[in-house]
């Protein structure tokens, strides 16, 4: 009776737990994922998420589940009752081969599923990131510098004089990061660690002084930093007093669009405008 009982309420609370799930899923509150790596992780969390409803279920029904039917009554003699689980072999096997199942299933998938295709993300020969868009990162106490060395753009700004990050939607970006002072002369690699953070698309990169590391990235949404504050560079390694506000604005925009900012930027390092 138990078991049968248990096994319903489980079921139908699985079902709906389910249910709930996917509909967290696609209205996707939890996320703001803007990039290919953002997308991959997302939906390395969604996996997760579907496969351990049912689990959380069971283990939190069974605890709520025998509080109340093998609950004590007032003046009633607690007879204990047979230790069923520690003598349960069918019980303690089937556990331990289920925890084992799921974990080889998770490190299969999403685990080296995922890092398969980061590394074929990242990979330097494929077809998408040959076509990259470069963008030198100079990071230093405390801002972000952003040159296009492909269109001949040294430190692009925005009509605050703000340094800005603008890319178009749909290709791959090659971020080239260094630390680095233009104040010390006598040695350019200078600066402290700092890291690169762009919330919207889930990566993040640590940037070290006399280091030059590299990271490809697909932005995958039309995206501003007026529209979602998560578009936006952020220090994300504590670098002195001005670290929390170490952060550029990040504009995602068409092919179009990306030309004639690239145009505009041309002209305002020419002073043409
Ligand atoms: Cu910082």
């Amino acid at each position: 009776m138990d078991v049968v009982g248990f096994g319903i309420l489980w079921v139908v609370l699985s079902i709906l737990g389910e249910l709930g799930v996917r509909v967290i899923i696609h209205n996707d509150p939890l996320y703001y994922t803007a990039s290919n790596i953002g997308l991959m992780v997302e939906n390395a969390m969604d996996f997760l998420l579907v496969v351990l409803v049912p689990i959380f279920i069971f283990v939190g029904l069974t605890l709520i589940w025998s509080m109340i039917r093998f609950r004590v009554k007032r003046g009633e003699n607690p007879i204990l009752p047979e230790k069923f689980v520690r003598n349960n072999k069918w019980f303690v096997g089937s556990w331990v081969i289920g925890s084992i199942a799921i974990n080889l299933l998770f490190f299969l998938h999403p685990t080296a599923s995922a890092t398969e295709q980061f590394f074929a993300m990242e990979n330097p020969q494929s077809p998408q990131n040959q076509q990259a868009v470069i963008v030198d990162v100079t990071a230093r106490q405390w801002e972000w510098i952003f040159s296009y060395p492909q269109y001949g753009l040294k430190e692009t700004l925005n009509a605050n004089g703000q340094d800005q990050l603008e890319l178009p939607v749909g290709r791959s970006v090659k971020f080239v990061l260094r630390s680095y002072d233009p104040y010390h002369t006598y040695d350019q690699y200078v600066d402290v660690i700092h890291s690169f953070w762009v919330p919207s698309w889930g990566i993040k990169e640590d940037v070290i002084p006399g280091e030059i590391r590299s990271i490809y990235i697909t932005p995958t949404k039309l995206t501003s930093f007026a529209q979602n504050p998560m578009s936006r560079v952020q220090c994300a390694e504590v670098c002195g007093p001005g670290h929390p506000w170490m952060e550029a604005p990040l504009n995602v925009v068409s092919t179009g669009q990306f030309q004639k900012w690239i145009q505009y930027q041309k002209n305002l390092q020419n002073g043409l405008s």
